[in-house]
């Protein structure tokens, strides 16, 4: 069983999604970031930088226990103790990190700073014009790219889907104009929230 610690942010969505999608066992463990409840002594020890999310999961490789921070470490984590969402063709590898890392450390991040700064006590708005353009700009690419494909790298559902359509389903949510206009994102992203197991995923 694993326990995973998270809130339903898109960091949070993201490890969810990874669990839920790799049919892994494990147990929510809701934290409310408003109260604190990263910070805490007992979260600290999981994670120093007092972020979610975190899973430990108690049957890790040798049978030890192991607690790993990081979504998109959980969501390899996850895709390699099931076997799955890795491509089944080893030279498709390196198109698959790319994807991967783009969704995570590119989208993700760039539309916290974008939420951040629109709900700051004085928003400035060139500031929050610029992520937001920024935001958009990566999903343009993201459009061109699922013109030509199913999936963010071919024909076939990868990490690197499960890791985009965290951020996504969160900014379809919170900013919906920040992606609107891009019918391939849109068709791949109805795609991806049909599913049964991301339908459970996004439930916090
Ligand atoms: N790179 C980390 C980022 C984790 C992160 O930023 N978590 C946020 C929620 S999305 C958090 O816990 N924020 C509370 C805080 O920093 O105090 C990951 O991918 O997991």
């Amino acid at each position: 069983m694993i326990d995973l610690y998270a809130a339903g942010t898109s960091n949070g969505m993201r490890a969810r999604i990874a669990l839920e999608e790799c049919g892994l066992p494990y147990k929510l463990i809701p934290v409310d970031l408003a109260k604190g409840e990263n910070k805490t002594p007992q979260f600290l020890a999981m994670n120093p930088n007092g972020q979610i999310p975190v899973i430990v999961d108690h049957e890790g490789p040798g049978g030890l226990s192991v607690t790993l921070s990081q979504s998109t470490a959980i969501l390899l984590y996850c895709a390699e103790k099931s076997g799955k969402f890795m491509p089944k063709d080893p030279a498709v590898w390196p198109a698959v990190l790319q994807a991967l890392m783009s969704a995570s450390t590119d989208v993700t991040p760039i539309f916290g700073a974008y939420f951040a700064a629109a709900r700051a006590k004085e928003p400035h708005p060139p500031t929050v014009q610029l992520f937001k353009d920024r935001v958009r700009g990566l999903f343009q690419v993201w459009d061109a790219a699922l013109a030509k494909s199913k999936y963010c790298v071919g024909d076939e559902l990868t990490v690197a889907d499960l890791s985009l359509y965290a951020g996504y389903a969160r900014i379809k949510a919170a900013a919906p104009d920040a992606v609107e206009g891009m019918p391939n994102v849109a068709r791949w992203g109805d795609v991806m929230a049909a599913r049964p197991a991301i339908q459970r995923a996004l439930k916090f």
